[in-house]
C-alpha cells in the first residue's frame, strides 16, 4: 500500500467565521445552484500539493516551520463562478501582500520539492459550492466579512463514504499583524 497523502496548504476559516459564511450561503444562493462544502471544510488553499510521499510531506512540514510571515486581513467582498470546475467561490478584491506572500513561498517550496504547481495566476478563494456546472445567479454583494488570518495549515483530503473531508494535520501560526 502507498503511504502517500494527497495533501494541501490553506487558511483554515475560523470557526464564528465558518458559521456566518454557511448562515448567508444558505440564503444567497438556490439549493440547486451546486452542492455546498460543509462547514468544517471551508478554507482558502495557499498550495495544492497532490500526493505527497511521507518522506516529502516531512521535508514539507520543516520548511513550513521556518515560515515567519505575518499574518494578516483580507476583506471577503468578492464572489464568483467557475463553471469548468463547477466552483461558486467567495474571495477578496484586493488580496493582502502578506496573503499573496505566503501562497508564493508555500508554492516555491513545494515546486522546489518536486510538486507540480499550477501555472495559472493564484487567485484567492473559498469555495462555496462545487458541481456548480449550471449558470448560477450571483448575488450582487457580499457582507464583505474582514478575515483575520492568524495561522496556516497542512491539510489531507480523504475521499471517504463518498465524502471528501479535510483532516488538518498541522498548524502554524502567522506572527502578530503589522499596521494594526
Ligand atoms: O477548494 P479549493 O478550490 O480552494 O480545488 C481543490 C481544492 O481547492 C484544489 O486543492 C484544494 C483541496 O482539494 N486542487 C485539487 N486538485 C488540484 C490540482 N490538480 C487543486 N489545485 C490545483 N491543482
Amino acid at each position: 500500500m502507498s503511504s502517500s497523502r494527497r495533501l494541501f496548504f490553506a487558511l483554515p476559516l475560523p470557526d464564528a467565521l465558518q458559521q456566518q459564511v454557511i448562515r448567508w450561503r444558505a440564503d444567497a444562493f438556490s439549493s440547486e445552484a451546486g452542492r455546498p462544502v460543509a462547514a468544517a471544510n471551508l478554507h482558502l488553499t495557499l498550495a495544492f500539493l497532490g500526493e505527497v510521499s511521507a518522506q516529502k510531506e516531512q521535508a514539507l512540514a520543516r520548511l513550513a516551520d521556518r515560515i515567519a510571515q505575518p499574518g494578516f486581513s483580507l476583506r471577503l467582498d468578492d464572489l464568483g463562478h467557475w463553471p469548468r470546475p463547477g466552483v461558486v467561490w467567495l474571495g477578496t478584491r484586493r488580496a493582502p501582500r502578506g496573503l499573496l506572500q505566503l501562497a508564493e513561498l508555500l508554492r516555491s517550496q513545494a515546486a522546489r520539492s518536486g510538486c507540480y504547481q499550477s501555472p495559472m495566476p493564484f487567485h484567492p478563494h473559498i469555495t462555496l459550492l462545487r458541481a456548480a456546472t449550471q449558470p448560477v445567479a450571483i448575488p450582487p454583494t457580499t457582507p464583505g466579512w474582514v478575515f483575520n488570518a492568524e495561522t496556516f495549515a497542512l491539510y489531507q483530503s480523504v475521499f471517504e463514504n463518498g465524502r471528501t473531508r479535510y483532516h488538518q494535520l498541522e498548524q502554524w501560526p502567522l506572527a502578530p499583524q503589522e499596521n494594526r
